[in-house]
């Protein structure tokens, strides 16, 4: 059986401790530690808050550089009360990979650094007195694993990691780490999928447990009200004057589910869902059969000093800026996210367009690089090819047996910019397409982000996708500053290649940003200066407004975010409509008049 990565909650009969906090943490630089017994307990460590990304604490370069193997170490103690339950503890992220030590003994290993996965200790724990709990994590980039990138060594030895992708490589125990008890009869996970009729919601749901004991099924409103009740691992509960879900205007059922025997309560698992049902038809992404319009950004998980850690106040901030601005939507650029970042876009009805972390898929050392020299390469003909696609196949499990039943997930971004121009990305992605569809009980559209270079006459994997997400940058890497006039030909030109190539598919861009600097104003405009990213942004929506199949916009990016370093970045990206530190540039004030003017019906017909 796969393993259960519901969202840790305590309920009647679960209970889960945090255990963040200040571990203790070492580079491994040599990867001697597991010969020199580490797994027992670090000899010279140093504090380190978890949840992180360890980089930005530091203050020498070589600790923020650092690639190959890093260790944790705490201590946590398991109640003897709790003897008759089943005890894990749950990773919800630890980059890009780790091995679990509880008392010395290695118990588990997890490959990528994105997804939850909990490491069950029932057996090697002494009750009710401290366990040593070691993590050795590693974050090297390499070709067959996602995110794709390389590690290279130095002349002078150190490693370092060459992402083949435009963000820095934060790594660490991003996310918190629980301490999880369950009754040995559970519940692993369930389902749910909708069919709509008048007003009626038939929600057909399966459960999965650990044993056979009954299961029941009930489901409250928002005022506290049980609306529907059902018993049966699976089954159909109807709804009757359901109040659906819908896009910034969310409704959360409660879905109590628990396993019960006689009289008696064994499990018992809850969870807030939103009802709506989500199709692509013809050009229109529909919700609730009705066309909707995404305005909205790809984001990335990135705040100063935590880096890509799980930052709550980081989180708060980023939504109540996309609702100040009139946003409706983003991507979870270039990963999935926290889990509670869903559960807010659930709660304030934000579609979320949701990115397994397979960025990097290009011959190229940043693939940025690579969209601007057009060169004709292959990457999926490399002997690293089978092994990355089966970690590729095996984050898309993950990701969607996470995110499967959150309303937010609008489709699954199963790429980001592929080099999709040669023949090989072609059986590559008919198996990753192929997978996701048979995973997701609601066959939610599916997509990829396609690269500058793949044009219309280019691109073989176009046909794949159910809603078609480009990525582009005219006016910006090609025909930037006062090219721009000719960047809106080849944009308008592009465009027209698409409607003959895919007539009847929705389009949206999903990334087109100038870098900007925050500080910079310039009459007329330069490129970087804050005047220069509205006039880009201007000419791209002359452009969206003009082509009907164009069903949505995001910018790249919501805020600015660290890189690496480079001569095309300084000190990050700055594409950012918000700084790292979320506030506002200029072209925010204008973003935020268009999309209050655009309803999120815009172009239904
Ligand atoms: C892209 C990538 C994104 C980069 C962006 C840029 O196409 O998907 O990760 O940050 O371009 O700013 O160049």
């Amino acid at each position: 059986m796969n393993q259960s990565l519901l969202y840790p909650r305590t309920t009647a009969r679960r209970r889960v401790v945090d255990l963040g906090g200040l571990w203790k943490f070492q580079f491994d630089p040599e990867s001697s530690g597991e010969a020199e017994g580490w797994t027992q307990k670090l000899p010279a460590p140093v504090s380190m808050p978890v949840p992180s990304s360890f980089a930005d604490f530091l203050t020498d370069k070589d600790s923020r550089e650092y690639t190959g193997d890093f260790w944790y170490e705490t201590e946590f103690v398991v109640p003897g009360e709790w003897r008759d339950k089943e005890i894990g503890i749950r990773f919800a992220a630890a980059a890009h990979r780790a091995l679990v030590f509880v008392n010395g003994l290695k118990i588990a290993a997890h490959e990528g650094g994105f997804t939850p996965f909990v490491v069950p200790v029932s057996d090697v724990i002494t009750w009710d007195a401290p366990n040593t709990l070691i993590v050795k994590c590693n974050n090297e980039l390499r070709e067959d694993c996602i995110p794709v990138g390389i590690t290279t060594t130095l002349q002078n030895g150190k490693k370092m990691a060459k992402p083949y992708f435009d963000f820095f490589n934060y790594a660490g125990l991003l996310r918190p780490v629980t301490l999880t008890a369950l009754p040995k009869e559970h519940i692993t996970d369930f389902m749910v999928q909708y069919e709509l009729s008048g007003n009626k919601a038939m929600v057909h749901y399966n459960v999965e447990t650990t044993g056979s004991n009954r299961v029941t099924v009930t489901v409250f409103d928002e005022e506290g009200k049980q609306v529907a009740a059902k018993s049966g691992k699976d089954g159909v509960i109807t709804i009757d004057n359901a109040r659906l879900w819908n896009v910034r205007d969310a409704y959360l059922y409660q879905f109590v589910f628990r396993i019960t025997d006689g009289g008696t309560v064994i499990d018992e698992y809850s969870e807030y869902i939103g009802i709506r049902t989500v199709e692509v038809r013809g050009t229109d992404i529909l919700l609730n059969g009705k066309s909707v319009y995404l305005k909205g950004f790809g984001k990335h998980e990135d705040s100063d000093t935590t880096g890509r850690g799980y930052n709550p106040a980081m989180i708060k901030r980023d939504f109540e800026l996309m609702k100040w601005i009139g946003a409706n939507s983003f991507r979870t650029a270039h990963y999935p996210y926290s889990e509670e970042i869903y559960q807010m876009a659930d709660r304030e009805g934000f579609l979320v367009i949701d990115e397994a972390a397979a960025v990097g898929m290009m011959t190229s050392t940043l693939n940025f690089v690579a969209a601007a020299n057009g060169k004709p390469t292959a990457f999926f003909r490399k002997e690293t090819t089978p092994q990355l696609l089966q970690n590729h196949l095996t984050a898309i499990e993950e990701l969607i047996r996470r995110d499967k039943s959150h309303a937010c997930v609008i489709a699954w971004c199963l790429a980001n910019e592929p080099e999709t121009t040669d023949e090989s990305a072609v059986p590559y992605f008919e198996k990753v397409f192929a997978h996701a569809r048979s995973l997701d009980p609601q066959q939610r559209p599916c997509t990829f982000t396609s690269l500058m270079t793949a044009t219309p006459d280019k691109c073989k994997c176009a046909e794949l996708a159910d809603i078609m997400c480009l990525n582009r940058y005219y006016g910006w890497y090609v025909k930037g500053g006062y090219e721009i006039s000719d960047a809106e030909v080849f944009l308008r030109g592009e465009l027209e290649g698409w409607k003959k190539r895919c007539p009847g598919k929705p389009f949206m861009f999903s990334e087109y940003g100038a870098d900007t600097d925050a500080e910079l104003h310039k009459l007329p405009s330069v490129m970087w200066s804050q005047e220069y990213q509205e006039e880009y942004l201007e000419m791209y929506h002359r452009v969206f407004d003009s082509f009907d199949f164009i069903k949505g916009e995001q910018v790249w990016n919501f805020a600015d975010f660290q890189t690496g370093e480079g001569i095309m970045r300084v000190n990050g990206n700055h594409k950012g409509i918000f700084t790292r530190d979320r506030q506002p540039k200029a072209a925010a004030f204008y973003l935020k008049k268009r999309w209050e003017r655009l309803g999120n019906d815009f172009k239904s017909k």
